[in-house]
């Protein structure tokens, strides 16, 4: 349509006829300059979600769009849950656009994490699944930590043509603009964004100069993002909202750790050693022995071993396990969307159970 009115918080074309559906604004808001649907204002001003009926689907054939235009993609991951976040599809989506690797939510590390290696095993990850990339950045979008030199490169990357930011949904892309805004023209939260994933629903146009955008998309939905199971209260609980603390444990063979019922890590041979977790500070971790573990799963999932709770129990995959052989090498057993255990002695055997379709992998120590 030619006129169609856009929402600038969230990309939804503006109607007035069903309160239901994504782009609602009253008639009697319309004459507004910079107009905001009623979702984007209850987001905004009550945190409050409202579901809309535009499907996965919808969103990745919007997304799929940028392979027939000439522009750089700006691949946006959450370092938290690489697994699920990083779209190994992305060269089928975008086509032959030059992309950019940004791992963001560095805030969220701990202090000690070692940026090198994480930058070389994002590296690794975007090889293994064939995407060419001419640059891996590490930012913070929501305290600012790196995107100042990335908006740099991105400026000469971009060849003077416009920039797609393109991830799974809630990995940060519309905080990340937000904050180039911010550090750019000095205005807060531009854009819509929440902890909700689904936030942005459609293509967002922020002017670069006279002719070409800096451009948000909905979030592709990747069934292995573990933010598809859980209920909005468990969300809270598993997303760190600040550097992360290990938690160390010494455990003896046979011993099992479990992290909320959400996921679980059996020790099962090798000498008495320390497990350091790094998840949210607010997942409790259960010890127990391994000949109770199954016990204490049927009989405390949802109480002790919580979250999850009814609405996530009722979502959530079965359990399934992985068996590893740590050998030699400092080695960390990733949990993608919760977090990671690292076996510092470099030796041990041990069994990870997490959700069916949120495989869990392992990796050199990043500390
Ligand atoms: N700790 C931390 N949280 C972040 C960072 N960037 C974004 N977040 C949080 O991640 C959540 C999702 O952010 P959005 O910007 O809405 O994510 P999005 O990728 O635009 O999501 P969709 O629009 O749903 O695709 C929000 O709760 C943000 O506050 C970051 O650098 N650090
Ligand atoms: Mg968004």
């Amino acid at each position: 349509m030619e006129n169609e009115i856009y929402c600038q918080g969230c990309g939804a074309s503006i109607q007035s006829h069903d309160p239901e559906e994504a782009g609602y604004t009253p008639k009697s808001s319309l004459e507004k300059e910079d107009i905001l649907c009623r979702r984007c204002f209850r987001l905004k001003h009550y945190n409050e979600t409202q579901e809309v009926s535009i499907t996965d689907d919808d969103f990745l054939k919007m997304v799929s769009s940028i392979r027939d235009a000439d522009g750089l993609v700006v691949h946006v991951i959450d370092i938290f849950d690489v697994e699920g976040t990083l779209i190994s599809s992305l060269p089928r989506i975008v086509g032959n656009q030059p992309v950019v690797l940004v791992g963001n939510k560095v805030d969220l590390l701990p202090k000690s994490t070692n940026r090198r290696k994480l930058e070389h095993w994002l590296r690794s990850k975007a090889n293994q699944a064939n995407i060419k990339i001419a640059g891996v950045f590490l930012i913070s979008s929501t305290k600012g930590n790196g995107v100042e030199e990335l908006a740099k490169e991105i400026e000469i990357l971009r060849n003077k043509k416009n920039v797609y930011i393109v991830g799974t949904t809630n990995v940060g892309k519309s905080t990340f603009i937000n904050r180039i805004i911010k550090q750019s023209v000095g205005l807060d939260d531009v854009i819509t964004t929440s902890y909700f994933p689904g936030t942005t629903l459609g293509f967002i146009e922020i002017p670069l100069d006279d002719s070409t955008y800096l451009i948000d998309t909905p979030g592709i939905v990747n069934k292995q993002q573990i933010v598809h199971y859980v209920s909005k209260n468990d969300l809270r609980l598993i997303t760190p909202h600040k550097e992360i603390k290990a938690r160390g444990y010494q455990l003896n063979r046979e011993q099992t750790l479990y992290f909320g019922g959400l996921a679980r890590l059996d020790f099962i041979k090798g000498d008495k050693q320390t497990f350091v977790c790094y998840f949210s500070n607010r997942l409790p971790i259960h010890r127990t022995k391994l000949e109770n573990a199954d016990n204490l799963y049927e009989n405390n999932i949802g109480e002790l071993l919580s979250p999850p709770d009814e609405e996530t129990q009722k979502r959530l995959p079965k359990l399934t396990t992985s068996t590893f052989k740590i050998k030699g090498e400092e080695t960390d057993i990733v949990f993608p969307g919760l977090g990671w255990v690292t076996i510092k002695s470099g030796n041990a055997t041990v069994i990870a159970h997490s959700p069916k379709d949120v495989a869990v992998s392992v990796r050199k120590s990043l500390i």
